[in-house]
């Protein structure tokens, strides 16, 4: 029997970022493929000690361990993922290309963007300098998304939960107005159970986290 993979994320992180933690992308391809696996958690205090560094160099979350392959970053860890279920990633060539390409253009075009834009949006509500940066990627992939229903082989892959997730950056969902197919978009992915599953098991799991700190 193969060992169950093991998502890693922190015990406890204060509460804005609950339900956003990354470790989240991992929980929910895995219910997308019915890969069981385990969430083990490491102290947020103990983020730089070396046993974590070896797992994340950049003392972060998530990392993903598969037997003996450790590995960080999001994005490597759902294409790990999307190696052991076509529900992620079909497996013909054309549809397999797309499904790389706009899990890439989610990080790297997408997300690059977003995250500053979310970032500076905290001390800048008004006048963030970002805004036309995001606006410009936020047209192009409406445009996209206007014509189809998925980014990537005509069907729900590992790119559509990368980039729904993206898309649900705080304060970016509500001001997704002026874009209404990537608003449906979002909307339509994030009614998927697998990512509700995810959602809830990662609330609770902050939430297990401060009833055990109350108690210590
Ligand atoms: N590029 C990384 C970003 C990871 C990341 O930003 N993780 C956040 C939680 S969602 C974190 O660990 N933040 C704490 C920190 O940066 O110290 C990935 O996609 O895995």
């Amino acid at each position: 029997m193969t060992d169950p993979l093991v998502i890693w994320t922190y015990d406890w992180v204060p509460p804005p970022p609950r339900g956003h933690v990354r470790d989240i992308r991992l929980r929910w391809a895995c219910e997308e493929a019915g890969l069981s696996y385990q969430i083990r958690a490491v102290r947020f205090e103990d983020r730089t000690a070396p046993d974590h560094l070896a797992r994340q160099p950049f003392a972060q979350v998530p990392a993903l361990q598969d037997g003996d392959i450790t590995l960080f970053e999001s994005g490597a860890c759902l294409l790990h993922l999307a190696e052991k279920s076509e529900t992620l990633m079909p497996r013909a060539p054309k549809s397999r290309a797309e499904t790389l390409e706009w899990v890439i253009a989610g990080l790297n075009s997408m997300e690059m963007v977003t995250v500053p834009w979310w970032f500076i949006g905290l001390s800048k509500p008004a006048g963030n300098p970002l805004e036309g940066w995001l606006g410009s990627r936020l047209s192009r992939l409406e445009a996209v998304l206007d014509r189809r229903d998925h980014l990537a082989a005509d069907r729900f892959t590992v790119a559509d939960l990368l980039m729904a997730d993206i898309l649900r950056v705080p304060k970016l969902r509500t001001a997704l107005g002026p874009y209404p197919a990537l608003q449906a978009y979002t909307d339509r992915i994030l009614t998927r159970p697998a990512f509700l599953k995810a959602r809830q098991d990662q609330l609770d799991h902050f939430a297990a986290a401060d009833a055990a700190r109350a108690k210590a």
